[in-house]
């Protein structure tokens, strides 16, 4: 019985010689072929495809939206998407952001920069509604007590704001308190206002990534690709892209369907998306995106 107990540790050479660095190096050779092949399918056919290698066979119908200026200014190709596992991500349609009195109106700017794409954010709605595709309202805004909001953004709020009305307080003629929740300056304008059984993510800021849920409600409905429409181009909608195509999503803006408040602001925005042959992803259109809907049968 003495025998059988161990009184110290004993040095062995197990593991001394790690094979992490080599599992790596195997893990690369796969992924590199992978896109090699992706590369061919590219070259055959102009499509950017869906990589079922990577997310399983499809789960919804497949089609196809015409990108301008892709791989290079002047190209078109085409965005593959998998209508089971796509999103149209309808980011910050708020009065506060396209409406009278709300926090864009009391800064000074035009609504017209953002407003106008309105139409074309409803068609896409539409469109992707009739798809069946997923449907993800957003919306900028804090808790009535603003402790989730940070003060230098309540204070430059307040030093641009029309008679020094800023975050949390109300304009004159106002709807109720600049992006605060539960406030109808924050709501959602009708246009593009959500409908029964969509989703809805509340943002205290202007990304969806450390301020939201955003991600999570994306990655538990299994979704890969999103369309993108909303207020404001560089900013909020910006942002998000950036956050979402650094986590891998296959991201798709619809330039028509988005405004700044400033138009040199919006072309640049735009141009941003589509330089390093798509660094933040693809340019397309509510049109180009009906088009596409249609000619894979999803809608009329
Ligand atoms: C801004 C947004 N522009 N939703 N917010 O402050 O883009």
């Amino acid at each position: 019985m003495e025998d059988d107990v161990i009184h110290k540790g004993t040095p062995s050479q197990a593991g001394v010689h790690r094979t992490y660095e080599e599992s790596l190096l195997r893990r690369r050779g796969e992924i590199l072929e992978r896109v090699r092949q992706g590369y061919e399918h590219w070259k055959q056919t102009g499509v950017y495809g869906v990589p079922q290698w990577l997310y399983g066979p499809p789960k919804g119908k497949l089609f196809q939206v015409a990108c301008e200026d892709v791989p290079g200014f002047g190209d078109t190709s085409y965005l593959e998407f998998d209508a089971g596992r796509t999103a149209l991500v309808s980011i910050d349609w708020q009065v506060d952001f396209c409406g009278e009195h709300g926090y864009v109106d009391v800064m000074g700017y035009s609504l017209d920069n953002t407003a106008n794409p309105l139409k074309y954010a409803a068609r896409a709605l539409r469109d992707a509604r009739l798809a069946g595709l997923l449907v993800l309202h957003c919306r900028e805004g804090h808790v009535p007590d603003l402790s989730d909001c940070p003060y230098n953004k309540i204070l430059r709020s307040k030093i641009i704001g029309k008679n020094a009305v800023g975050i949390g307080e109300t304009p004159a003629g106002g709807l109720g308190p600049l992006l605060v929740r539960g406030s109808l300056s924050w709501g959602i304008v009708k246009e593009v206002e959500p409908v029964s059984g969509e989703l809805i993510v509340d943002k205290a800021g202007k990304g969806a990534a450390l301020v939201s849920d955003f991600f999570l409600t994306l990655q538990n409905a299994g979704i890969t690709h999103l369309i993108l429409c909303g207020i404001t181009t560089d900013v909020c909608v910006h942002t998000i892209m950036r956050q979402a195509n650094d986590l891998g999503y296959w991201c798709m803006l619809l330039k028509d369907a988005t405004g700044a408040t400033d138009m040199g602001n919006h072309e640049a925005a735009i141009k941003m998306v589509k330089m390093q042959g798509g660094v933040f992803g693809w340019v397309s259109d509510s049109v180009r995106l009906h088009a596409g809907l249609s000619a894979a049968g999803l809608i009329e």
